[in-house]
C-alpha cells in the first residue's frame, strides 16, 4: 500500500502564498501578485536598517518637516527611497502617493509594460519613537487607476475611497517583524524569519475578537477632546478597560487587531480635523481591521472606507477596533450628539 505524504508543517513563503491566491483577483493577470512581492521586498531592507538603526548613524533627525507638519528624520527619507526604488522592480506600479511627499510620483515607464496600478504608503509610521527602540511600521494600499493606462496619471487615481483598494497592508518592525495584508479575501500574517530571509505565513485568516478591554488613546489630550469623547474616556475607565498607546499607529492598531480592543485619534484643540492621514493610514488600516470582522468610522459616524479623499494630505478623525467596541463608542457620541468632521 502506497501512502502520500504530506507535510502539514510545511512553510509556506510570502511568495508562494501571493501567487497561489493570484486567482482571488478581479484582474488576475500578475500585477498585483508582482507589486505585492516587490512591497515584501522593500519591508525586507527596510527591516534591515531600522534593525541596526542604532549602529549607523542614520538615526536622528533630518530637521526637515513634512508636509503634515511632522519632524521628518533619516529612516523615514530611506524608507520612503527603498519602497519607490523596489516599486519599480516589476514595472506594475504607474505612481506612488507617500506621506512623505508633497505630491504624487509618476514611476519611470518599463518597456512593453503598461501599468495599472498606483501604491499608497507611509514608509515608517510611528518614526519619533526610533530613537528609544519602539516598533515602527510601514502601512500600504494598492488602487487600480481610474485615469487611462496608455496616458500619464492624474490625482484622480489616488483620491479614491478605501473601498476601492484592492490590496493594503503594514509591515510592523517589533519583536519580530510581521507583514499583514489583506486582497479583500481575509487577512493573513508573515512573520520574517531572518535566517532565511522570508516572510513565512504565521498568522492565517486572522479574525479580531467582537469586543475588547483595551483602549488605545493619547489620554493627555484629554482636556482637548470634545465632552462626548471625554465621557467615552471616562467610561473605558470606569469600566476597568486597559489603556495602552505606543503612539505607533500600526503597534497600537496590531495589538487591538489580535486581542480585541478600540484605538482612536479624535479631534483636538491642534487637530480639529484629527491627525491622521485618510489615504496614507486610516483607509489602508481600515481595510485590514475590516476584513478582519472589525469597524472603522470617522468620529463624524461616517464609514473610513466610504469616505472620499478631497485632498492627498487629508486629515480625519477615526475609531477603529472591535465591531461590539466601536458600536459602544459611538453610541457614547450618540447619545452626547455631536458631529465633529
Ligand atoms: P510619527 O510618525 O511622527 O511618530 O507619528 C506617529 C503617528 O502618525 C501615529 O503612528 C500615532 O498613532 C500618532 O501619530 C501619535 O500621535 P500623538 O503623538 O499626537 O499621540
Amino acid at each position: 500500500m502506497s501512502h502520500t505524504l504530506e507535510n502539514t508543517n510545511r512553510i509556506i513563503t510570502l511568495d508562494e502564498f501571493i501567487i497561489r491566491r493570484q486567482n482571488d483577483f478581479e484582474y488576475s493577470t500578475g500585477e498585483l501578485t508582482a507589486l505585492l512581492r516587490d512591497i515584501g521586498v522593500a519591508a525586507k531592507i527596510i527591516n534591515r536598517e531600522v534593525n541596526k538603526a542604532g549602529l549607523v548613524n542614520i538615526l536622528g533627525m533630518d530637521g526637515a518637516q513634512n508636509t503634515s507638519g511632522d519632524v521628518v528624520q533619516k529612516l523615514d527619507i530611506y524608507a520612503n527611497q527603498k519602497l519607490i526604488e523596489c516599486l519599480q522592480n516589476s514595472g506594475e506600479c504607474a505612481g506612488i502617493g507617500s506621506e512623505e511627499l508633497d505630491e504624487f510620483v509618476e514611476l519611470p515607464r518599463l518597456a512593453h509594460k503598461t501599468p495599472h496600478y498606483v501604491v499608497v504608503f507611509d514608509p515608517l509610521d510611528g518614526s519619533s519613537n526610533i530613537d528609544v527602540n519602539v516598533s515602527v511600521g510601514t502601512i500600504f494600499g494598492i488602487y487600480r487607476r481610474i485615469s487611462d493606462p496608455s496616458g500619464g496619471i492624474t490625482a484622480e487615481d489616488f483620491l479614491q475611497k478605501g473601498s476601492n483598494l484592492v490590496a493594503a497592508g503594514y509591515v510592523l518592525y517589533g519583536t519580530s517583524t510581521l507583514l499583514v495584508y489583506t486582497t479583500g479575501n481575509g487577512v493573513n500574517g508573515f512573520t520574517l524569519d531572518p535566517s532565511i530571509g522570508e516572510f513565512c505565513l504565521s498568522h492565517r485568516d486572522i479574525k479580531m475578537p467582537k469586543s475588547g478591554l483595551f483602549y488605545s488613546v493619547n489620554q493627555g489630550y484629554y482636556l482637548k477632546f470634545d465632552v462626548e469623547m471625554r465621557r467615552y474616556i471616562d467610561h473605558c475607565s470606569d469600566m476597568n478597560y486597559g489603556l495602552r498607546y505606543i503612539g505607533s499607529m500600526v503597534s497600537d492598531i496590531h495589538r487591538i487587531l489580535f486581542q480585541g480592543g478600540i484605538f482612536l485619534y479624535p479631534n483636538t484643540r491642534k487637530y480639529p480635523r484629527g491627525k491622521l492621514r485618510l489615504l496614507y493610514e486610516c483607509a489602508p488600516l481600515a481595510f485590514v481591521v475590516e476584513q478582519a470582522g472589525g469597524r472603522a468610522i470617522s468620529l463624524g459616524r461616517n464609514r473610513i472606507m466610504e469616505i472620499e479623499p478631497k485632498s492627498m494630505h487629508q486629515n480625519i478623525t477615526i475609531a477603529i477596533g472591535s465591531p461590539d467596541t466601536v458600536t459602544e463608542m459611538e453610541q457614547f457620541l450618540e447619545k452626547y450628539a455631536v458631529r465633529p468632521v
